[in-house]
């Protein structure tokens, strides 16, 4: 029992350290080119659950208007389910974690500032440095969403393994990121446009757990509910099933679930995040598979053409052009799966949140 006391004693101080951390003037570096929005600061001050959302879909992801209007339903899916929205960006060299309506829609108005940046880890300070604007990745998102003490991030897909990785060493900076920031990252996955099961190959290098929610152990492959890549050995919800169970990956299916396996990896000291694969909705499963012959296309075509060479312009490359073969028909199912993930986010966020009180 004093062992245990120690523990929460220690896990106590350690709660009451990060709460401290949560309004910038009691960041470790007060002066941070950083904005808290009053509502999500209030919101992490008094315990109640908080989401990220990242901005790089926004600003590199979707054409406007949908990508405003889709960020905006984003933050309100969060709030029907008791959280509150973080969405994550960089205005005029300052980072904002909660946007207001006007910085969104100046974010979203490429039209305004055809010069903002895609910002990965490291962009971050020559970004803020010439004064611009950005759209954070999954990586950037992570780290301010880490710094802020928000647990929960929902986005899309996360960045990977591009397919041929293995020679010309693309492989996303949000995999990395993933391991030293402490937050439960939902998403559908993968961009379908990447190499699956190189990119789970890295992730267990990595040592990010990466577990499936809902009814399927198939990693999701972002358009599609399967990839026939399964990722772990068995079940999370019920260990003695899982026993009996041969080959089934690690899965969650509540966010109570999801909510205590973050809560068991922090309460073990381990700072790395978890990646939460939960697979776009069902009725968009049929397209899906249509929609990953134009990814196909896309992927071949940018080979041919030299773009897979240009760096970080290759993923909005692809991604417009398959808008384009698909006939805005990703768009569709892209949407409708950033909408599942953040509600599954917000479900998450609340039962983590649950387990804290
Ligand atoms: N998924 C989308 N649209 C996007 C992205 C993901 O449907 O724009 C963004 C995410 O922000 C992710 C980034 O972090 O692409 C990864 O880019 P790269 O592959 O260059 O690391
Ligand atoms: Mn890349």
């Amino acid at each position: 029992t004093i062992l245990t006391r120690s523990i929460s004693t220690c896990l106590a101080r350690k709660s009451q350290i990060s709460s401290a951390r949560l309004s910038t003037a009691t960041l470790a570096h007060p002066n941070a080119p950083l904005d808290i929005h009053p509502e999500v600061q209030e919101a992490l001050a008094t315990n109640k659950p908080v989401v990220a959302l990242e901005t790089t879909l926004v600003t590199h992801g979707f054409p406007y208007p949908t990508n405003y209007s889709l960020a905006s339903d984003l933050e309100k899916i969060v709030r029907s389910t008791g959280s509150v929205p973080a969405t994550i960006g960089i205005i005029g060299g300052r980072v904002k974690i909660g946007l207001e309506r006007s910085e969104l829609e100046w974010l979203a108005d490429r039209a305004n500032n055809p010069s903002v940046v895609k910002v990965s880890r490291r962009d971050i300070a020559p970004t803020i440095g010439a004064q611009m604007d950005g759209g954070t990745t999954c990586s950037a998102t992570l780290i301010f969403a880490a710094l802020a003490g928000i647990k929960v991030f929902a986005t899309g897909g996360l960045g990977g393994v591009h397919r041929g990785g293995q020679d010309s060493m693309d492989i996303s900076a949000d995999l990395f990121e993933l391991t030293r920031c402490p937050v439960g990252l939902v998403s559908s996955g993968i961009k379908s446009i990447l190499d699956i099961g190189r990119t789970l190959e890295y992730l267990e290098t990595l040592g990010v757990p990466v577990v499936t929610y809902g009814k399927t152990r198939d990693f999701p492959s972002f358009f599609t509910r399967l990839s026939g890549f399964q990722v772990g050995k068995f079940l999370l919800t019920s260990l003695r099933e899982a026993y009996l169970i041969i080959q089934v990956p690690w899965n969650v299916d509540s966010p109570s679930t999801a909510a205590k396996l973050l809560h068991t990896q922090w309460q073990l000291d381990m700072d790395n995040g978890i990646l939460i694969a939960a697979p776009i909705p069902e009725e968009h499963e049929k397209i899906g598979s249509s929609i990953q012959q134009a990814v196909d296309q896309a992927v071949r075509e940018s080979e041919e053409n030299g773009m897979s060479k240009r760096g970080k312009e290759v993923t909005p490359w692809l991604l417009s052009r398959i808008v384009k073969l698909t006939r805005g028909e990703s768009l569709n199912s892209n949407v409708a799966l950033l909408k599942n993930t953040a509600l599954i986010g917000g479900q998450i966020a609340v039962e983590y949140q649950k387990i804290l009180s």
